[in-house]
């Protein structure tokens, strides 16, 4: 099973860059930028790593991203995560990224765009990795300074296919930036939002239908209700399921506990993606192993789980064909 996960080309769908930022290079671009954190060691480092929800995680997330200063700590950043995606058979990806953590700061929207870009670009030419940026507005911040992301954002249209939603869900409803992706899908972004990681069916029901996204980043709480799934069923919503993620931040108790299995056996759209692999223990291809470690996935099942993410890229028809 190893060797077809390894050896079969993915797509990911789910994946901050900043969540990539690995414990040595935090290190390194601390010492680069004169940054203090609060560790000794890598291995410190590692050990705080031990969270209890999704707010234990991003208060330690969003103090290790205060090292990112210049553009080249985003290009380094960056093509550290394409690296393992060269390792992991990963041949298009598409990133999320947190343009609030980084202008809050002081850093400008150009620095980060132009640092993860041009790694991005590098990729294409010289491992032929496609790939397509997503910005994130910060759900625990107000609608208002989301505008203002979006409207920073304009400039470079270009560059960013689509629109997304992530940071604290309980308390952050969709409903709180109802205008603001109005808008965005007004200028012709893509959208995208975590929903269901924490919070119940409420906000994935909210998030499709008050949001109008494309794609349902985690949603394993769907499996709540029957209407639900059968609506997510029938209309192939894609989610894009992290299970590595979803067991550090203990949404399951473990992997034995992960309901991918019953999503994808109910016949859902169902993806696998790493989230935050410096974070969460591992890249692409662990948390497939992980899976079926655990789980009954038959061969088919992960063909299946490939092929679903191939088939719910934001790429052209020519480009699915290609790679389906
Ligand atoms: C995130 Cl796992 C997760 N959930 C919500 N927001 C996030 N930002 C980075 N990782
Ligand atoms: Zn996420």
């Amino acid at each position: 099973m190893k060797d077809l996960i390894k050896a079969l080309p993915k797509a990911e769908l789910h994946l901050h860059i900043e969540g990539s930022l690995e414990p040595e290079l935090m290190f390194e671009l601390s010492k680069r930028n004169n940054i203090k954190i609060p560790y000794k060691t890598v291995e410190e480092v590692k050990a705080a790593y031990n969270f209890t929800n999704l707010q234990s995680f991003l208060d330690i997330y969003y103090a290790g991203a205060n090292v990112l200063i210049t553009k080249q700590d985003f290009y380094d950043m960056t093509w550290e995560y394409i690296l393992k995606c060269k390792e992991d058979n990963v041949i298009h990806t598409e990133i999320f990224f947190d343009p609030q953590t980084h202008t809050q700061r002081g850093i400008a929207f150009e620095t980060v765009i132009s640092g993860i870009k041009e790694a991005l670009d590098e990729a294409k030419k010289q491992f032929g990795i496609t790939s397509e940026i997503i910005m994130c507005f910060l759900r625990h911040l107000s609608q208002e300074e989301a505008f203002e992301t979006l409207n920073q954002s304009l400039a470079y249209k270009n560059n960013i296919i689509g629109v997304g939603l992530d940071s604290s869900e309980l308390g952050n409803p969709p409903k709180k930036f109802e205008e603001v992706f109005k808008k965005a899908k007004n200028e012709g972004f893509k959208l995208v939002a975590h929903a269901g990681e924490e919070g119940d069916v409420s906000y994935i029901e909210d998030a499709l239908d008050l949001l109008q996204i494309q794609r349902i980043d985690h949603g394993v709480q769907a499996i709540n209700s029957e209407t639900l799934m059968k609506r997510l069923k029938d209309e192939q919503i894609p989610l894009t399921v992290c299970p590595n993620s979803n067991i550090e931040l203990k949404v399951f108790e473990n992997y034995k506990e992960h309901n991918i299995k019953e999503l994808l056996d109910f016949g859902l759209n169902i993806t696998v993606n790493s989230d935050d692999p410096a974070y969460f223990k591992g890249y692409m291809n662990q948390n497939f192993y992980n899976l079926c470690d655990n789980l009954p996935l038959s061969k088919e099942d992960i063909i299946k789980l490939v092929k679903n993410s191939f088939k719910s890229a934001f790429i052209s028809d020519k480009l699915k064909e290609e790679y389906l």
